[in-house]
């Protein structure tokens, strides 16, 4: 066993040459520090970790594609964005993670979402390594037909460097099924092969039931364990949700189906709040069939109201899930939410809470479940639509949503059951954290200096 302050001094000085290495990177740093905070007992436990310079290999990608990425607009324009992919870590199967086409898109984001990703996937248990990707291009506001020149664009360089065996890229914010269908037509015609290559796709080719609806549903699914650990669950429960994308739109179906009063969303321009309960209808029509705005909701149901510039964490709830975007709920957005009474959030987002709102929850006892495990369930489903591809063998709604709920329940389990064992019960962050790293450390032990 290794002497504690040693410990101490050896994760401080990975962190410190990481941040030197990756200058600039702040949403990168943010998600380092908060696992490395956790890690302390585990690297105690196990010298080998430290002999073997485990950590300094993780916090480094494999791999890290950037691209130009060149397509023509529908005036005639020539528009240039840059594309990423980050192949974060293999250890434990080929690359997985989604590509986010969003504005604020740049390198270190890239490298936030794909280190949190190895430790996501690795607790789903469905043999799938880290990674991520994306381009700064918007697609809010484009057509069809330059959604589509900009996705053929973008594969005719990623499709070098993915594949069935190699990486398996899915969505994230920006990125649904209609880019999906484009990404994998372009792939398809590059390399002849019609192959699992990516998740999230149309249940007509290739696709699986029930991924469009998983990762809010989990993330619901979790909330509820997390709840039963204190004799509640999601029935009754007074729920606020941030975003009203793919995450929040079924997290607020599977919150209703418990039980719940969902009474807010919302997106860029503001929240909602609609105290006679959220309309899933309209919010789908509106947001998945519309592509619209919280305003266009607002104006067809009455009784609802749109706040601009001011903050959902202030609409009082029993339950918070925030499924939106990284670093959303503050500290005082937490502080908010302890007065407003507060019980439990689960992230549906990656890093929607910042460190200081996380220790505000914490310290105020609201269960607190991290997006590294709240959000698996849709990589979870997207390894099950991998192995339908495999078997081509499409499974029922049923059977995948059965199965999710069997892995969301694990998950659970064993982030709980990491916690008691290193002395913290009920502090998911750390149950999430050692339980993930642990698995990507014994694998990466085992596969020698790699
Ligand atoms: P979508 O693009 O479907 O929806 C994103 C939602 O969040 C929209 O309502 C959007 O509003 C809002 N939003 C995004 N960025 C911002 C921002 N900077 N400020 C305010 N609002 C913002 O994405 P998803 O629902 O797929 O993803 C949401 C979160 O969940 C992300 O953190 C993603 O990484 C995470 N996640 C997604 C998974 C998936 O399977 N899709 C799996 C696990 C995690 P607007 O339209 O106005 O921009
Ligand atoms: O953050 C995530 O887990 C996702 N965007 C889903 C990744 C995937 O490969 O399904």
């Amino acid at each position: 066993m290794l002497q504690q302050l040693d410990v101490q001094q050896e994760l401080e000085d990975v962190y410190e040459k990481a941040l030197r290495r990756n200058p600039g990177e702040p949403e990168f740093h943010q998600a380092l520090r908060e696992v490395f905070d956790t890690l302390g007992p585990v690297v105690a436990r196990h010298p080998e970790y430290h002999e073997q310079a485990i950590l300094q290999r993780m916090v480094e990608p494999e791999r890290q594609i950037m691209f130009r990425v060149p397509w023509v607009d529908d005036a005639g324009v020539v528009q240039v964005n840059r594309g990423f992919r980050v192949q974060f870590n293999s250890a434990l199967g080929p690359f997985k993670g989604g590509l986010r086409f969003h504005p604020s898109v740049n390198l270190g984001i890239v490298k936030f979402l794909g280190f949190e990703q190895t430790f996501k996937n690795a607790l789903t248990g469905m043999g799938i390594g880290g990674g991520k990707g994306g381009s700064d291009f918007d697609p809010h506001g484009r057509s069809d037909a330059e959604v589509m020149r900009f996705c053929q664009s973008f594969m005719t360089e990623l499709h070098r460097h993915i594949g069935e065996y190699t990486d398996v890229p899915a969505g994230d914010i920006g990125v649904g099924g209609r880019e999906i269908g484009y990404l994998f037509g372009q792939y398809k015609r590059l390399t002849n092969r019609y192959e699992g290559v990516l998740t999230g796709k149309g249940v007509g080719w290739g696709g699986s039931l029930a991924r469009t609806e998983a990762t809010g549903f989990g993330a619901v699914i979790f909330a509820d364990r997390m709840l039963a650990t204190k004799g509640q669950s999601m029935e009754g429960q007074r729920v606020i949700i941030s975003g009203s994308g793919n995450v929040a739109i079924y997290a607020v179906a599977k919150a209703q189906e418990l039980g719940a009063h969902v009474v807010t969303f919302s997106d860029s321009s503001g929240y909602v709040v609609d105290e006679a309960g959220v309309d899933l209808g309209l919010l789908r029509e509106v947001k998945e069939v519309e592509r619209g705005r919280a305003a266009d909701y607002v104006a067809r149901r009455p009784g609802s109201r749109l706040i601009q510039g001011g903050r959902v964490w202030d609409v009082p709830c029993t339950v918070a899930l925030p499924c939106a975007t990284q670093n959303e709920l503050d500290v005082h957005g937490a502080e908010a939410l302890v007065r407003g009474g507060v019980v439990a959030v689960a992230e549906g987002a990656n890093m929607p809470t910042t460190p200081d709102a996380t220790e505000a929850l914490q310290g105020a006892d609201v269960l607190f479940a991290p997006g590294k495990a709240a959000n698996a369930g849709g990589v979870a489903t997207s390894a099950l639509e991998m192995q339908q591809n495999a078997g081509r063998d499409p499974w029922s709604f049923s059977q995948v949503a059965s199965r999710l709920e069997t892995i969301m329940d694990g998950i659970h389990d064993e982030c709980a059951n990491t916690a008691e064992e290193y002395g913290d019960p009920g502090n998911y962050v750390l149950g999430a954290n050692v339980a993930g790293f642990t698995k990507v450390a014994d694998a990466m032990l085992a596969h020698g200096v790699i």
